[in-house]
């Protein structure tokens, strides 16, 4: 216990923000680094000490050398790594391990076994998990990768094996069509991963996309913290998510928490991760793949919970006992992340940059904002577009979507477009209020959504120019107002 003194987090943004948090209510010393482009950047200050690394601002945040020289010069003896970045690199957890310093995060052995999607399937299988039919290895070969395609039968989907991310996918619905998505999927895979490798996979149609948070001490204790649903993304982002899931039978859901958490104490896995799956219109159950790192919708879990999921996973590389057994646990309620991203829906979603003139964001019960955005901040085009996570609470269903609803009419940012206004019409859909979504959801309400929203920017406008003009009326007529 309390072996941790001082933490360096390698990451920026909200979720080094999310880090220091926890940090502090543990008692643990922070250090955060920042880039050239994130100068503005609230971590640095939120944070005990904080240095910069110099050169390319995403390399900054790669670079695993200047990061553990950092950490040792400035006395640390643990690393967190957050989201994305360096948060899945065996290679980075191994580095740490040699330098000394405790990667807060899972064993070197166990990233490296499930960043291979195929021997993460295979590994997963030997578990207990049900795999979708497919390849067993990576296929080098097209002819060899067709006749596998061939024997499941089309619908196939092709994936990169080193891959996430919907980069180097390709679904094939008939033969003819194999061998020029075949070579495209290997390309992009190449481009995107440095390894060209892919697998053949039969295709599931219409989905929904569920995953399980486990929560696992190195002494073989494993709890669950129930499913999210993330059915609502957009090419493969994730834009919308949901704990509990609003419409999953009961036996699917006892039986992912139970195949789920059997599997990661048999793999002795220690850290927080999720294990992902597809769930067919059948409510036939498919392992696709883990996920080594907390994930950035790991809020909703917390939410519905009460687990500071941060927290347990620094505790966890510490050495300590899991704190809870899963009876000591209590559910509650329904939680909903909205991402708000910094891009202008009505074109293309094109990422907008730019300084935050305006940043009025919803509160109230059950209303938590994750963000590391702030009035007079300037968003700039070097990192992805989330500028904010909304994230709300309640006791049942409709009682969140109705808070969701309220919480987004009142968040209103100027300076950068942002996607709130999709996000609106998501809340205000039948289909949405009734939670049978799949992942082809926002795909196909897109078009339908988009001149409610247009009206709701419009009117929006309309009325923030009526107010500032009555408001300009007293200023310049210096009237006095008694109350
Ligand atoms: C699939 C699939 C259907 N069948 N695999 C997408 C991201 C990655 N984590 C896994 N993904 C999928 N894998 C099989 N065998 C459907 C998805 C999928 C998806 C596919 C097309 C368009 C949107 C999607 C959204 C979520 C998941």
């Amino acid at each position: 216990m309390g072996q941790i003194k001082k933490l360096l987090i390698a990451n920026r943004g909200e979720i080094a923000l999310r880090i220091i948090r926890a940090c502090k209510e543990l008692g643990i010393g922070s250090v955060a680094i920042f880039s050239e482009a994130d100068l503005e950047g609230i971590w640095i200050r939120k944070a005990d000490e904080a240095y910069p690394i110099l050169g390319n601002p995403i390399q900054a945040y790669l670079d695993i050398e200047k990061i553990i020289s950092l950490a040792k010069k400035a006395g640390c003896d643990a690393i967190h790594p957050g989201y994305g970045f360096l948060s899945e690199s065996a290679e980075f957890a191994r580095a740490c391990e040699e330098a000394g310093l405790i990667f807060v995060g899972p064993r070197p052995e166990h990233i490296a076994l499930f960043g291979d999607k195929t021997a993460s399937k295979e590994a997963m299988k030997k578990v207990g998990l049900p795999v979708i039919e497919g390849s067993e290895s990576a296929v080098r070969d097209r002819d060899e990768a067709r006749r596998i395609a061939e024997e499941i039968g089309y619908p196939v989907i092709i994936k990169a094996a080193f891959g996430g991310g919907g980069r180097g996918m390709r679904i094939v619905e008939k033969p003819g069509e194999f061998d020029a998505l075949f070579d495209n999927a290997v390309k992009e895979a190449e481009k995107f991963f440095g390894k060209g490798d892919v697998f053949v996979e039969k295709y599931v149609k219409n989905p929904r996309h569920i995953e399980i948070q486990i929560v696992a001490d190195r002494y073989g204790n494993v709890v669950h913290l129930r499913e999210r649903d993330c059915s609502i993304q957009r090419r493969h982002q994730k834009v919308i998510e949901i704990a509990p899931s609003p419409r999953l039978s009961e036996a699917v859901r006892r039986e992912l928490y139970r195949m789920s958490a059997k599997a990661i104490f048999r793999l002795g896995y220690e850290s927080v991760g999720t294990i992902e799956f597809l769930i067919d219109e059948e409510d036939r159950i498919y392992f696709i793949e883990m996920n080594t790192r907390v994930q950035v919708e790991h809020p909703v879990t917390e939410m519905i919970s009460g687990i500071d999921i941060i927290k347990r996973m620094i505790e966890i590389a510490e050495g300590d006992k899991l704190r809870f057994l899963q009876e000591e646990l209590n559910f509650r309620g329904y939680a909903i992340e909205f991402r708000i991203n910094a891009e202008d829906v009505t074109k293309g979603f094109f990422p907008s940059s730019g300084k935050v003139q305006r940043f009025i964001a919803p509160g109230g019960p059950g209303v938590r904002i994750d963000s590391s955005v702030y009035e007079g901040y300037t968003i700039t085009p070097n990192y992805d577009s989330m500028v904010a996570k909304l994230i709300v609470w309640d006791l049942d269903w409709n009682s969140a979507v109705d808070k969701a609803r309220r919480a987004l009419d009142e968040f209103y940012v100027e300076g950068v477009k942002t996607n709130i206004p999709l996000h609106r019409a998501v809340v205000r859909d039948r289909d949405f209020i009734e939670g049978g979504f799949t992942t082809g959801y926002l795909d196909e309400k897109l078009e339908h959504f988009d001149l409610e929203m247009n009206r709701s920017i419009e009117e929006e406008e309309r009325r923030i120019e009526e107010i500032t003009q009555v408001i300009e009326k007293i200023r310049s007529a210096n009237v006095r107002y008694r109350l």
